[in-house]
């Protein structure tokens, strides 16, 4: 091809394009849509053999009803007439057909199986009343049935076990589930006659009575203490879900410029490279099947099992409940989803039909959807500053599969996840109603009084899934890898201990050995073992990541526990057979102390080694409802799951085949102008010249891309509102700049503050880009954040504004004793004085070796070692292809083995421009002292090379010369070959899914403060730890003093001794500084708020990263909360979820860090932390993968932990709290209303923690499941008002505590410690601690010392993490899912009831839906405001201006 091929053609397309646009443009009114691309073409006749697991039809299930009614030789009632003496049709479901004859069919080229239909029937009208299932067949017209009761159950199912019909039930507020009236009733209607039925007992305000006669008298002769409860008008009071606020500026829409890019027929989606069949069965829900990667079955079936609910309370109805959702129907109650709340406007709705209890099929409309989400947040990026410049990231957009049932008051949204990398997700969220109890007596001991008369009562939620893995095959095996340190001589230095983690590795053999209880520990990484192996020969897999937090599920002395016996396991993996299709039974409810089916007997310790194998897996969280609970649950924290990833099934991560991959070097971008007008373009035209053809390719479909969605953008305007109308938000801004209390530096300030030690220090200063360890320099700058006290004073008490003083670093290497020393110089903007605060700080001077290393230390370190490489050229020539030119160093920390020691390893890489040379070791490692302040003293320690090592390079290079070298030859890569590369293999497609806003942002952003929604956040960043927030309000009452990250650890294991001795601490690297400029459209959404931030490190003039934080409102494309009504009355109500988010991303030499903070209208706020970037290696050789997986020809992915580290002071009403902890206990009590039998009670156990030593949680300890943070005030209800803490972290131990440097990241032992707030304990870590760990400058354990904290002024620090064994899918990138961890800060009883109720968002359906119009409805609102178009602003980017790379030699 002629390579200036695509250059021409760009113009010619740009041009073309641009007339096109002003020719439809001048035509002005004439409407046409956006073009949507034709969706994926099938390319295999799959979608029809995908109806092999297709629901019934309509058609069918009357045929099937038709041929039971003529050939059972019965009478048949239809079941919504039928008395319990009658026959009748339960349901007629699929019988989905058994795998062997469904493998056969499908990848055998056999005969298609049978169509079978399961039909339960009730034989209340037979001498022997029962139960019996039949199969009939074969579709669509029936000529056989074959009672399958005995074969399924063993014997004949019992009448009593039925399911109670609609008609059994007798049947008008909104949301009555919240209205008791503290009378319940014992209704006996075990006869088949029902004139037999008798109410039995009655309870009333806590009292038992005989019947309702005898309550009458009861009352009558004024024994009885009534409670007069109001009658609650229609619309439910307190409990409707009707808005309290018309609509304001429409919310976060994303919109398909081209349309769809997954495509459904019948029951069959295909989106990207996935492939899967749904249905949906009427008991147990949403259900898929046959899903495939590439092609490859990766899953035989996903489904639902069942979802229990155990309650307790003081009420006979609460203490007695434990719901089986499954027997309910958790797909026949499956509700109609609402366009724009439950799932996406623009989503794909599909009907279902079942027939249950009745003879005629029913439709429920819009019950599932599909649709692609765009998450706002990468799926993987970095952004290379050493040794090139380049940009490569992929956007997270995911395929979801959605439904949501209503069983009864809850509500559960149902989620499969299909993400790019491989991944699947399946996620279950709880909102709706919460069930309650009438509130009398000890009532408090079983929950929170949201009203009135309303006890919320504790309970559990638990869901289990079936999971048939046929990974790489039907025949699977079991394996667990997990991390242990051992301790290992450094061979180096033999006299020296080096903690080391090495790799686990365990075959799960049997069925006990895979069935985890709920207590016991699991391994951190199990995973579906192939029989095959993938290129770099480890076993292909799929791994299961659970995210729980359920507890015990009932006490396994519970006469009853058997029916739920799947709740004992969080994780249990049998044989799959197909008389084991599922763990519970729909006739385990009615009778649960004869469990029909018992999950416990599947585990009877078979083999499970290369077996056909199913995960089941339980999931669940405990519910103590509070005032926040009105009038919903919120899906914000109440949301639980579990993710499959790819782990070494690919030979890398398959999101590289991406269309949506993104990739730039740092020229060709800086003038990268997409979308602009044409004489600009031409412009950017001469800069891509010296862009690579792919480059210019990919560049022409963006531009065609784009140009083309701006062209349908501007058309759509012609038919409506000509422009997005900008609504101004409607914020009380009132801040009049105090929350410039907490602002970073402006550079002019900076400015100042060098100028200021410049002539007042009395010493000669070096710029530190140019200084040498002999030198004095400034090593940054940073503000001062004033004293609490003195902030509080001018914030709430009138007092003055604190002076503005900022924090100096200098590195005093010129002088008798070398040292560092920190000063406070001030009042900014003119700084008048300077003030050592060393001493005071840290108690004494700090010792010169503890200081960071420097850009210019690194570069002269990089100059030795390569001089020291020249002295082995030949060595070079044979081991590498290397003159050593193309080689990069990566620093590895800590320095040594004690203090003062100052002696790096840095490994070495194959650099190729353009790629991530940390995949690339050619095994060559150097130990360096640079410790004296003399450079030129500096020198090589050690030599390692493949396993050996030498005392010099001149050594090295004698012995190859002499032959007693092995010399593992690695090739020199092309730029499209490296492992390391980013570059996209495929051509950008149609644009996914754009989030904008159709009326511009509804936040606003002023200084340092943005204001979103009641929400007032003040942010900044610290140059070392990275992102903070201040000053945190919502409705004007603040709720976070303080939010903060402290610290980043990352701890490798290896056999090479780089990698052995690396525990990064990435605070002293710049966690603030490394945050660099945000990509548009793949690290924040395309329209998202840019702000620069500004640094002063390692320099004299200040420098700008530009767009380095990002704030936007995301679309979670979720129901905040919804409520879908059929009993009593029908109504709709729901309310979206959007959530303000501010991000930054930073760059810690390979890892890329997603620094996230969330802010949702319910008054909660979400921390998370997102890891991608490149993993680093270790070059393979002997024993390397004791230390990870082989990743590449050479390179060893090492296994490392990630710990994050952050600091949240608390002020909850007010500034002193007391740490509160609640949970859930089970009490053995006697029925109160039949003393002969005995009932496991769940009831509340509260504590409140007093001292330091109480509230420090160690890692892999147990933690109480509510943890609060709680004021003097009390809430309307009286109790005191507090926020809720919860965790989401995988952390395991952070390092032995015998380890000497233990002590410097010994925040790391806590998952959560709270601690009396000081001025003086500002961090848990110091940028000192990485060089010298063995004395640290912080040392956090010391903060805990058992002083008190009730009613004192709190912080909660707050670990979390995740171990990393990387695989073949980490290459090139560590994707972000399944990689992020963090924490959210809920509401408890803080407020009266949920703040989102107030909400303008908000939608509610009545009878008198179809008046709802714009003015009450938002999304009535919807096709108007949604028909407006986005305003791209053109594609720049600047990263990487004003920034060079170390000049070589
Ligand atoms: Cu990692």
């Amino acid at each position: 091809m002629n390579p200036r091929l695509p250059y021409i053609l760009l113009v010619g397309a740009a041009v073309i394009i641009f007339i096109l646009s002003c020719m439809l443009l001048s035509r002005g009114k004439r409407s046409a849509s956006c073009e949507s691309h034709p969706r994926n073409v099938e390319k295999t006749g799959s979608r029809s053999q995908s109806l092999v697991f297709a629901d019934l039809t309509p058609e069918e299930m009357v045929q099937v009803v038709r041929y039971l009614q003529e050939n059972l030789g019965v009478p048949l009632v239809d079941a919504s007439r039928a008395f319990p003496s009658d026959n009748c049709i339960f349901s007629v479901d699929v019988q989905v057909p058994a795998k062997a004859e469904v493998l056969q069919f499908l990848d055998g080229g056999g005969a298609r199986p049978a169509r079978e239909a399961l039909a339960v029937l009730y034989f209340g009208n037979q001498p022997d009343p029962n139960i019996t299932e039949y199969v009939v067949g074969p579709l669509p017209t029936p000529a056989y049935h074959r009672d399958v009761t005995v074969q399924k159950y063993g014997g004949r199912v019992p009448y009593h076990r039925r399911l109670m019909l609609g008609s059994e039930y007798e049947q008008n507020v909104s949301g009555f589930f919240l209205h008791p009236v503290g009378l319940e009733v014992l209704v006996d209607h075990s006869s088949l006659d029902i004139s037999q039925w008798v109410v039995s007992r009655v309870f009333y305000n806590g009292q038992y009575y005989r019947d309702m006669v005898q309550l009458e008298s009861a009352y009558v002769q004024g024994r009885i203490s009534v409670e007069k409860v109001k009658k609650a008008p229609r619309d439910g009071d307190f409990s409707s879900m009707k808005p309290r606020a018309p609509p304001a500026a429409m919310f976060p829409l994303q919109y398909e410029p081209q349309g769809p890019r997954y495509s459904v027929r019948n029951n069959h989606v295909v989106f990207q490279a996935w492939s899967f069949a749904f249905g949906m069965s009427v008991n147990t829900g949403m259900r898929l099947f046959d899903v495939r990667y590439q092609g490859e079955r990766v899953v035989y079936e996903i489904s639902v099992q069942e979802a229990l609910s155990v309650y307790g309370s003081n009420c006979p109805g609460g203490m007695s409940t434990r719901y089986m959702d499954g027997s309910f129907g958790i797909g026949r109650f499956t509700s109609p989803l609402v366009r724009g709340v439950d799932c996406p406007y623009s989503a794909t709705y599909m009907d279902v039909y079942y027939l249950a209890q009745s003879q005629v099929s029913r439709t429920t409309k819009n019950a599932l959807c599909v649709f692609e989400h765009n998450l706002g947040s990468p799926l993987r990026r970095h952004y290379s500053n050493l040794q090139s410049f380049y940009y490569g990231g992929l956007v997270n957009s995911a395929l979801i599969v959605r439904s949501i049932a209503t069983l009864g008051n809850y509500d559960y949204v149902w989620d499969f996840i299909f993400y790019q990398n491989g991944a699947i997700e399946a996620k279950v969220q709880a909102t709706g109603y919460v069930s309650s109890s009438f509130l009398h007596g000890d009532g408090l001991r079983y929950g929170n009084r949201v009203w009135e008369h309303t006890l919320g009562t504790i309970h559990t939620h638990s869901i289990n899934y079936k999971v048939d893995l046929d990974v790489g095959g039907v025949k699977n095996s079991l394996m667990a890898h997990d991390m242990a340190f051992e301790m290992a001589r450094a061979p180096w230095s033999p006299e020296q201990q080096i903690e080391r983690p090495r790799l686990t590795k365990k075959v799960l053999d049997t069925e006990d050995q895979a069935a985890f209880r709920h207590q016991s520990k699991m391994p951190r990484y199990i995973y579906f073992a192939a029989n095959s192996k993938n290129k770099w020969g480890h076993q292909r897999g799929y791994r299961i990541q659970i995210v729980s937090f359920a507890g015990e599920h009932v006490p396994e002395a519970s006469s009853m526990e058997r029916a739920i016996s799947w709740a004992r396991y969080k994780l249990a993996v049998t044989r799959r057979k197909e008389d084991e299709p599922t763990s519970t039974s729909i006739y385990n409810q009615n009778d649960p102390w004869m469990p029909t089916v018992a999950f416990a007997d599947f585990i009877n310790n078979e083999t499970i080694t290369n077996e056909d194998l199913v995960a089941w897996i339980t999931t669940g969280f405990l519910h103590i409802p509070h005032s926040e609970d009105i009038p919903n649950t919120v899906t914000v924290g109440n949301s639980i799951g579990f993710l499959l990833r790819p782990y070494n099934y690919y030979d890398q991560d398959p999101s590289i085949y991406s269309h949506d991959g993104v990739f730039f070097t740092g020229h060709s971008t800086r003038v990268l102008q997409l979308g602009s007008p044409p004489d600009r373009a031409a412009g950017a035209l001469s800069a891509v010249a010296d862009m690579s053809v792919k480059t210019a390719l990919i560049l022409l479909v963006l531009a065609l891309a784009t140009i083309f969605a701006l062209v349908c953008v501007l058309l759509t305007r012609g038919r409506a509102p000509s422009t997005c109308q900008p609504q101004h938000p409607e914020q009380e801004d009132t801040d009049d700049g105090q929350s410039l209390v907490f602002a970073d530096l402006t550079p002019e300030e900076m400015v100042q503050v060098v100028r200021y030690l410049q002539e007042n220090l009395g010493v000669p200063l070096v710029d530190a880009s140019r200084a040498f360890p002999s030198d004095n320099c400034i090593f940054s700058v940073d503000v001062q954040v004033p004293a609490k006290a003195e902030v509080l004073q001018f914030l709430d008490g009138g007092g003055a504004r604190p002076a503005r003083e900022a924090l100096a670093v200098l590195y005093f290497g010129n002088q008798p004793d070398p040292n560092i020393t920190e000063y406070v110089v001030g009042p900014l903007p003119t700084p008048a004085y300077h003030r050592d605060v060393t001493v005071q700080k840290y108690g004494g001077k700090v010792p010169y070796h503890r200081r960071p290393v420097t850009a210019k230390e690194y570069a002269d370190i990089d100059l030795l070692i390569q001089r020291e490489l020249r002295q082995a050229p030949r060595f070079l020539a044979a081991c590498c292809d290397s003159d050593g030119t193309d080689l990069a160093m990566l620093t590895t920390a800590p320095r040594g083995f004690q203090s003062g020691d100052r002696a790096t390893w840095f490994v070495i890489f194959r650099a190729v421009a353009g790629t991530g040379f940390f995949l690339s070791p050619v095994g060559l490692e150097v130990l360096v002292d640079h410790g004296h302040l003399d450079i030129s003293r500096w020198h090589l320690l050690q030599v390692f090379y493949n396993g050996q090592y030498f005392t010099s390079t001149r050594t090295l290079e004698a012995k190859f010369a002499a032959g007693l070298l092995t010399v593992v030859r690695v090739e020199k890569p092309s730029a499209e070959t490296v492992l390391g590369s980013m570059r996209p293999r495929q051509p950008p497609g149609p644009p996914g899914p754009l989030p904008y806003e159709p009326q511009g942002p509804r936040y606003s952003v002023r200084h340092n403060r943005v204001t979103f929604q009641g929400w007032s956040i003040a942010f900044g960043m610290n140059p070392n730890s990275g992102p903070r927030l201040f000053d945190v309000r919502y409705h004007g009452e603040r709720l976070i003093y303080e939010l903060s990250l402290q610290e980043a650890l990352a701890l490798y294991g290896s056999n090479c001794p780089g990698g052995m001795s690396t525990r990064y601490l990435d605070g002293s690297f710049g966690i603030g500084r490394f945050a660099y400029e945000l990509v548009r459209g793949v690290d924040c959404p395309y329209l998202a708020t840019y702000v620069d931030r500004h640094y002063l490190v390692e320099s004299e003039t200040p420098r700008t990263n530009q767009n380095s934080l990002c704030i936007f409102e995301h679309d979670a494309a979720l129901p905040l909360r919804r409520h879908f009504s059929d009993i009593h009355s029908a109504y709709y109500g729901g309310l979206r979820k959007t959530t303000l988010v501010i991000r930054a991303v930073s760059t810690l030499l390979n890892y890329d860090y997603v620094w996230d903070f969330l802010f949702y209208a319910s008054g909660a706020v979400e921390v998370r932390v997102h890891a991608t970037g490149y993993i680093s290696s270790s070059f393979l050789h002997g024993q390397g993968t004791d230390y990870g997986n082989r990743v590449g020809p050479h390179t060893l992915g090492t296994l490392h932990l990630h710990h994050m580290h952050y600091k949240v002071d608390l002020d909850v009403g007010g500034r002193l709290n007391w740490l509160e902890s609640q949970d859930m206990g089970y009490e053995s009590v006697r029925d109160p209303w039949s003393m002969a039998n005995t009932i496991e009670r769940p009831f509340l156990r509260k504590e409140r923690l007093e001292r330091e030593n109480d509230a420090a949680f160690p890692l892999g300890g147990p933690m109480p499941r509510y943890l609060t943070f709680t004021s003097s005030q009390r809430n309307q209800w009286g109790h005191p008002r507090s926020y809720r803490l919860q965790i989401v972290s995988f952390a395991g131990e952070h390092l032995p505590a015998s380890s000497r440097m233990e002590r410097a990241i010994s925040w790391g032992r806590y998952q959560l410690a709270v601690t009396q707030r000081k001025e003086e304990e500002p961090a848990s870590s110091s940028v000192y601690n990485q060089n010298d760990p063995w004395t640290p400058t912080v040392a956090f354990a010391d903060f805990i010392d058992n002083e008190t904290i009730a009613g004192q002024d709190l912080v909660a620090w707050i670990s979390v993490g995740f171990l990393h064994v990387p695989h073949a899918e980490d290459v090139p990138n560590t994707v972000t899912v399944g990689n992020g961890v963090g924490f959210l800060l809920r509401p408890y009883n803080y407020f009266d009831e949920d703040p989102s109720a107030a909400s303008p968002d908000s939608t509610y359906l009545g009878g008198e839906r179809d008046a709802a119009g714009c003015g009450t409805d938002p999304l009535s609102c919807l096709p108007e405001a949604a028909a407006c178009a986005p305003h791209l602003p053109p594609f720049r980017y600047g990263g990487f201006l004003n920034l060079s790379l170390p000049s070589r030699p």
